[in-house]
């Protein structure tokens, strides 16, 4: 099946670097080979048809039409194939992703807040306590409406644009969005999820490549749609716990960061929904 998989980098998806990737890139693959070989056998056809029904050999239409039965057995035959697909392989694949989420223990969390038009990035500092958000405090210096009055959000750390993960770890992330309907897209991690006004969402996965990656939101979402872009940068272990010491530090709290090598963040109880509904 690999040496198939040209024909998604030759319509332009960018590496895998999440641990399910393979999976959706196979169905990809195959949807692309059988929509190719639909192409190629629809526009045969269609040519076919061009030639053989020509004016100069038939100057009188035919009333009777098609006798034979092999356009109704070929139609079935691209039902059968694509309900194979989805029933066989597209729906268990999406029941797996949403059902099978790893414990709290063995991922990180974060939560992920999209707004017109960026997307903020909240973490639970050192104690791994989220702290609580409310809509009614959002401001321009609180973008995410945490609350100060709440212990846990002493520590917590709130990032614009760009989150940083370890390799090789789970992570999860809880979606919520402010004001319209945002989808938080990974491409190279193969994985989308929308962001609701009034819900929050979680979704997973599990990168297994360093690297910067692109963040996208999948929604028209307004005139500044074009613009929603965040930046996902999958760290070693030892640059993950520099880059949090370094947020830390930024934020202007003094409290040491987990210890190096320790799994971050963990745990954490839900949140108030900052999108209010
Ligand atoms: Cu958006």
């Amino acid at each position: 099946m690999t040496s198939l998989a040209f024909i998604n980098e030759l319509m332009g998806m960018p590496g895998n670097a999440s641990a399910h990737g393979y999976q959706i890139d196979h169905i990809i693959e195959f949807c692309h080979w059988f929509m190719g070989a639909l192409f190629v056998g629809w526009s045969a056809f269609f040519i076919f048809v061009l030639w053989r029904f020509r004016k100069s050999r038939n100057p009188v239409a035919s009333h009777e039409g098609v006798t034979s039965g092999i356009s109704t057995h070929l139609e079935f035959a691209v039902v059968l194939i694509e309900a194979v697909l989805l029933i066989g392989f597209a729906i268990p694949l999406w029941a797996k992703r949403v059902n099978a989420f790893p414990d709290n223990k063995d991922a990180i969390l974060v939560h992920a807040i999209g707004q017109q038009f960026n997307w903020n990035f909240h973490l639970p500092g050192p104690d791994g306590v989220f702290g609580r958000r409310d809509a009614a405090l959002v401001s321009n210096s609180n973008p995410i409406g945490l609350d100060p009055s709440d212990p846990a959000s002493k520590d917590d750390l709130v990032v614009m644009g760009e989150l940083h993960v370890p390799v090789d770890h789970n992570v999860i992330i809880e979606l919520a969005s402010k004001d319209v309907i945002h989808n938080f897209c990974l491409p190279s991690m193969r994985i989308a999820q929308d962001a609701i006004p009034g819900l929050i969402i979680p979704m997973w996965f599990k990168p297994i490549k360093t690297g910067t990656f692109e963040v996208v939101c999948g929604q028209l979402c307004g005139l500044g749609h074009y613009g929603m872009k965040g930046t996902l940068v999958v760290d070693t272990p030892d640059e993950y716990q520099a880059w949090l010491k370094e947020r830390i530090e930024l934020s202007g709290n003094q409290s040491a960061p987990p210890a190096p090598g320790a799994v971050p963040p963990a745990g954490a109880p839900k949140t108030a929904n900052p999108g209010g509904g």
